[in-house]
């Protein structure tokens, strides 16, 4: 049997043979096809025979994805001009095109009932379902209220809303007028949105009067308020409803909803250039200011789409959802944009994993009949360590496959997720990539139907992309059983074109530290297998006697202990070994374990799983670790914390900053108590 990638699409333009055979619209002819049918990739029988020729004829295998994903308003001349060492990147060269077109109006015009998104409410039982031809509705209508008041092609647009369908034709309604979006996670304090509009000089914000999360309201207008008195570009605020609280009128406020049910329902669409930039999205940096990492249209796009595609399998009727939030680089690509861009329906998730209980996704698998799971670690943690007993409550047979991202995913946490939730009969995703790749670079689908999935590595890369190990000294590191810095060798279209504003910058952090290739700041192994397992980001590499450790090895075998949640492990400066371990454990909800005897099972699971050198010098049991808003464990805090500092630099992305105080606490106590 032939290769499936582009089993979406038949070669047809006219009319497609296939046409009522089966009810499914190829979205290149809008006309009916197979879906198990291979027309793109004939010539390859299997997975790695149509990666190499990704890697080796990639001109052509993206140029041929191009034209049968994308609807172009003209064809592109050049399919890539790139160049690595300047950090200069070029795709689908004098193409035109409109993502909102793509992600929308083609959909609209020819299955306009099937739903494209299915609102998930915070209280639960209680989703909206909107059609494409809604979605259409909805995003011109903005569309049309911003070009009114005077937002260009160009213009950057602040959007600080909750998931929700209003918020998705928001970022739509942009790219249809060739406006920048810059989504500002809703929770984000009034220090970091101003700085994220002044960076960006947004000249308009659209936001909701407020948002709610796990039954709380978050005051997102006052927010806004507060933060656009301090930023001078703005010159309009669009106030959309979503729970109709009575709130003080500000001088630049516009009601949205009100505006749009004035406008009209039809917009034009703007021309765009395959390069003109599609939206911005601010990323901390470890140091420094927020990075507003900016993407392309074209590139961008059909990196979304077939990666959306090919590693999830979704199918045609699939209920596809992905619960991260749409301040992050997962919600433009895997909950709006992929999914969209493949006239998939995808579940935009209001709420938070534990509301009202921690069975909230379980139960919304078994209400929608969701087919693709996608979230991150952070949170199979977190219902993991909330018990069994939540997932079997539910019929999760729907379910085929399951995905997670942000961050590695430990074995304890992998073999929950794939049993308890997956019940052994999905495919496990764990993807590496970064609001910078665009889409997903590693991960274990697609490949050969049946290929193993080993648990605690993205394992294979994808199309088009080449992942290479290098040393400290810049040498590369050929051959399997290999770890050093991960970097990617070849330009492939969902690369981030810049650093908004500072170019510069972006050579520095990406390009400079190992000329040629694309440096991902992530550590990684390269197993004797061949398979890519990350070890977490080379700046919190630890040195014990001259032996590197990645955090993740630690972290993983702190975690296979029953009692143990998770973890967080740093350096601590050591007289002798040059650096020590210090190990911060969060406890799982039933533990009645002293936790002397803890700590010494916990010593000697990582002696046996790693050496004895990784053992812990220090080990603090805490209530919980600071994060991201997405998750992911902030260790540069735990640094600073042990180092005695009192300044922990932007905390402004922390989920919540009391934690960090209330760590401290506990640091300072265990010190005494070893005195
Ligand atoms: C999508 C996203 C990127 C950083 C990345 C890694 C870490 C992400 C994995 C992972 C191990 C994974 N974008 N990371 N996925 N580490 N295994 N599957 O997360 O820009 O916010 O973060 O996240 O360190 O560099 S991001």
């Amino acid at each position: 049997m032939a290769y499936h990638l582009a089993a979406r699409f038949c070669k047809n333009t006219v009319s497609c043979k296939f046409a009522k055979a089966i009810n499914f619209s190829c979205l290149r002819c809008n006309v009916s096809t197979v879906v198990s049918s291979s027309f793109e990739f004939p010539n390859f029988k299997t997975h790695n025979e149509l990666h190499e020729f990704s890697i080796n004829k990639t001109d052509e295998f993206w140029a041929s994805l191009a034209h049968s994903r994308l609807k172009w308003l003209k064809s592109f001349h050049t399919t890539q001009q790139c160049n690595m060492d300047e950090g200069k990147f070029a795709w689908f060269f004098g193409g035109q095109l409109n993502i909102a077109d793509n992600c929308v109006d083609r959909h609209a015009l020819v299955k306009p009932d099937k739903v494209a998104l299915i609102w998930e409410k915070d209280e639960p039982g209680n989703q909206q379902l909107v059609t494409y031809r809604e979605l259409q509705e909805m995003t011109c209508r903005i569309a049309n209220v911003l070009k009114a008041h005077g937002v260009q092609k160009g213009d950057r647009v602040a959007i600080y809303m909750p998931n929700s369908p209003i918020a998705v034709a928001s970022m739509l309604a942009c790219v249809r007028i060739g406006a920048m979006h810059t989504v500002v996670f809703a929770g984000f304090s009034t220090e970091a949105l101003a700085a994220r509009i002044q960076d960006a000089s947004c000249t308009a914000v659209i936001t909701s009067d407020q948002a709610l999360r796990g039954g709380k309201i978050i005051e997102l207008k006052r927010t806004v308020d507060a933060a656009v008195a301090k930023c001078p570009s703005v010159k309009h605020v669009f106030v959309s409803q979503r729970t109709g609280a009575d709130l003080p009128n500000m001088p630049l406020d516009l009601p949205l909803d009100k505006l749009m049910a004035q406008a009209c329902q039809h917009s034009a669409i703007e021309i765009m250039e395959s390069e003109d930039p599609s939206f911005m999205l601010y990323t901390s940096g470890s140091t420094g200011k927020p990075k507003g990492i900016q993407h392309s249209t074209a590139g961008y796009l059909l990196y979304a789409s077939v990666t959306h595609q090919s590693v999830f399998n979704v199918g045609p009727d699939d209920v596809y959802a992905c619960v991260a939030d749409i301040g992050w680089i997962t919600g433009h690509s895997y909950v709006v944009y992929g999914p969209l861009a493949n006239g998939a329906t995808t579940v935009l998730f209001e709420s938070v994993p534990t509301y009202p209980d921690p069975g909230r996704y379980w139960e919304m698998v078994e209400r929608l009949q969701i087919n693709q799971f996608y979230t991150a670690p952070t949170a199979i943690r977190l219902l993991l360590k909330a018990g069994d007993a939540w997932p079997q409550k539910y019929n999760l047979s729907s379910l085929k496959v399951l995905g997670c991202v942000g961050e590695p995913l430990n074995h304890e946490a992998w073999h929950w997720y794939n049993e308890l939730i997956g019940q052994s009969k999905c495919d496990l995703v764990d993807t590496w990539w970064q609001t910078e790749t665009g889409g997903i670079c590693i991960t274990p689908r697609p490949s050969e139907a049946g290929a193993e999935i080993i648990a605690g590595m993205p394992m294979r890369p994808f199309f088009g992309i080449e992942p290479a190990i290098l040393d400290s000294s810049q040498k590369l590191l050929e051959g399997n059983d290999v770890i050093g810095s991960l970097c990617i060798k070849k330009p492939w279209p969902g690369i981030a074109r810049t650093i908004y504003g500072d170019h510069e910058r972006y050579l520095d952090t990406y390009f400079r530290p190992f000329p040629g290739y694309y440096f991902s700041g992530d550590g990684a192994h390269r197993h004797s297998n061949g398979y890519y397992q990350v070890t977490g980001r080379t700046d919190d590499v630890i040195n014990v006697s001259g032996h590197r450790l990645g955090t993740a090895e630690v972290e993983d075998a702190i975690n296979e202990h029953a009692a143990v949640a998770e973890s967080a492990v740093i350096g601590i400066p050591h007289p002798i070994k040059g650096e020590g371990i210090y190990a911060f454990l969060v406890l799982k909800d039933d533990v009645v374990l002293d936790q002397v005897c803890i700590v010494s099972e916990v010593n000697s699971l990582v002696s046996t799983a790693i050496a004895k050198f990784a053992v812990p010098d220090h080990i603090l049991i805490v209530p919980a670790l600071p994060k991201t808003r997405s998750g992911k464990i902030m260790r540069r805090i735990l640094r600073k914390l042990v180092a005695g500092e009192t300044e922990f630099g932007d905390v402004s992305t922390l989920a919540d900053p009391s934690i960090v105080q209330v760590i401290a606490r506990l640091h300072l106590d265990s010190n005494r108590n070893l005195m």
